[in-house]
């Protein structure tokens, strides 16, 4: 009997979005049960991990390890351990506060860019997503309006999910997976 050659690719992404845009529950929502959480208080990051079956290849499990900044983070302090290693990053904006979403341009964007290098974001491994999408009588930002900035931004792509109901939440994490997975030179270890 020949054994099977087992594979196993470890991915970290990073979560980057203003409080309360819904890091927390889109991760949540995501890893639902099988969570296992990590809380590292000196870094201020919730660190969750999954294993995923690869589609392609059921010999191959991608182990996603997520970064989430927790809500009182220090995280001035420990942003480049933050994004250390990391092969790609999940944008969130809230639909109905358009302050969260010029931070995705003034603030998040800009610390992939300085902390995680220019390589990193001209490859463009992030997806921007417009949460909440459930909130239709407070929605402040249309969804072309989301497009646009990920365009600007040379997103991967642009998904409106909630975390509450899980509309779209297991595919804006599988999107970015797949991409990362697929690429040519994926950065893997
Ligand atoms: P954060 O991790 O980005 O700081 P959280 O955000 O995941 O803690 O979410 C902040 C608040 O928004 C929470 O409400 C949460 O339930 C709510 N929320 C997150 N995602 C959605 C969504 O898709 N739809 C709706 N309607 N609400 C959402 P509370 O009241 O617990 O503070
Ligand atoms: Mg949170």
């Amino acid at each position: 009997m020949s054994e099977e050659k087992h594979m196993e690719y470890v991915l970290k992404l990073v979560v980057l979005g203003d409080a309360a845009v819904g890091k927390t529950s889109l991760i949540n929502q995501y890893i639902e049960n099988s969570f296992k959480e990590d809380y590292k208080p000196t870094l201020g990051v919730n660190i969750v991990t999954k294993n995923i079956p690869l589609k392609s290849n059921s010999n191959t499990v991608v182990r996603l390890v997520l970064w989430d900044l927790a809500a009182q983070s220090k995280y001035d302090l420990s942003r480049q351990m933050f994004f250390q290693g990391c092969s790609g990053a999940l944008f969130v904006y809230d639909i109905t506060r358009p302050v969260s979403k010029n931070n995705i341009q003034l603030k998040w964007y800009k610390d992939l860019l300085k902390f995680a290098g220019t390589r990193s974001a001209k490859e463009g491994t992030y997806l921007l997503l417009g949460n909440k999408s459930d909130l239709t009588d407070t929605r402040r930002i249309t969804r072309e309006e989301g497009e646009e900035l990920s365009r600007e931004l040379n997103a991967i792509e642009f998904i409106e999910t909630s975390a509450k109901y899980g509309d779209n939440v297991e595919k804006a994490f599988e999107t970015l997976v797949d991409y990362i997975i697929n690429r040519p030179n994926a950065k893997l270890s």
